[in-house]
């Protein structure tokens, strides 16, 4: 798996999303492969948000709509195929990395765009999954975030408590309970996290992002969507990938259809 530049990058991601549970890598993706991703995904939101029109759509995907759900206030999720963008999801340039850390046979999860407006505040600090065990399983579920265009930290890039992955588990080491980290609550932070424990509290890391730039995290990671301070809509484009038969339930909630 190489970068743009030629170098090999598959080892070092393997080891920084094990040690930190998300590993930034620059240069990444082709011009193509996001001119691409990124025209369909834009009008394809474009187009749900018109279906939308004034229906009533609440926050957290329980309280939106099998193709659209908002994820906090102004940031809006839709879900696209592989098949819509024109891909499939094991020909894209950061599968070997989700087999290294999945397992070869692996399973795709979901795709789509996450789209911040102006004037988005940032997200509660969360988890998208709970663990599954008292000692550090390997990772279930990784979510791979594209950049399409340059996200400096005034337009609110994800931000990630590095290693929180490990010291997020509820069974047995932060005091936090599981739902107030995976539903956006308040009190949930870094500190809070290691609060009463012996560990360190964590490294928040939030980086000028460009365009080309592929994140991959475990879902079990501490991490918020940005404060979107711009004037400009902030995009990001997701596919995320499962260990062989994990089930995403959790992840979209709604069975309603803004078709109907
Ligand atoms: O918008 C982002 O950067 C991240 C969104 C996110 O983590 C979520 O909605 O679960
Ligand atoms: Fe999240």
């Amino acid at each position: 798996m190489q970068n743009r530049n030629g170098q090999d990058v598959l080892d070092s991601s393997a080891e920084l999303m094990r040690k930190d549970g998300f590993v930034i890598m620059a240069d990444f993706c082709s011009e193509e492969l996001i001119k691409k991703l990124g025209d369909t995904a834009i009008q394809r939101l474009k187009d749900l948000r018109e279906t939308l029109g004034d229906k009533e759509i609440g926050i957290g995907s329980s309280a939106g709509y099998k193709e659209i759900c908002l994820r906090s206030r102004g940031r809006w999720d839709a879900l696209i195929s592989p098949k819509e963008f024109g891909y499939e999801p094991e020909n894209l340039p950061w599968y070997p990395l989700m087999q290294e850390m999945l397992g070869e046979d692996l399973d795709f999860g979901m795709s789509g765009i996450i789209s911040s407006e102006p004037n988005t505040p940032e997200q509660k600090w969360h988890i998208d999954s709970p663990h599954e065990g008292a000692e550090l399983l390997p990772v279930h579920h990784i979510q791979v975030l594209i950049a399409i265009n340059d996200i400096p930290v005034e337009m609110g890039p994800t931000e990630f408590a590095r290693g929180s992955h490990i010291l997020s588990n509820h069974i047995n080491k932060t005091k936090l309970p599981m739902e107030q980290m995976v539903y956006q609550a308040d009190g949930t932070s870094p500190e809070t996290l290691v609060g009463g424990t012996e560990y360190a509290v964590p490294e928040a890391v939030q980086n000028d992002i460009t365009a080309g730039t592929c994140i991959a995290f475990d879902d079990r990671v501490l991490h918020r969507g940005g404060q979107n301070k711009s004037s400009k809509n902030r995009h990001v484009i997701y596919f995320t990938y499962t260990k062989k038969g994990y089930n995403l339930s959790t992840h979209w909630e709604s069975d309603a259809s803004v078709f109907d």
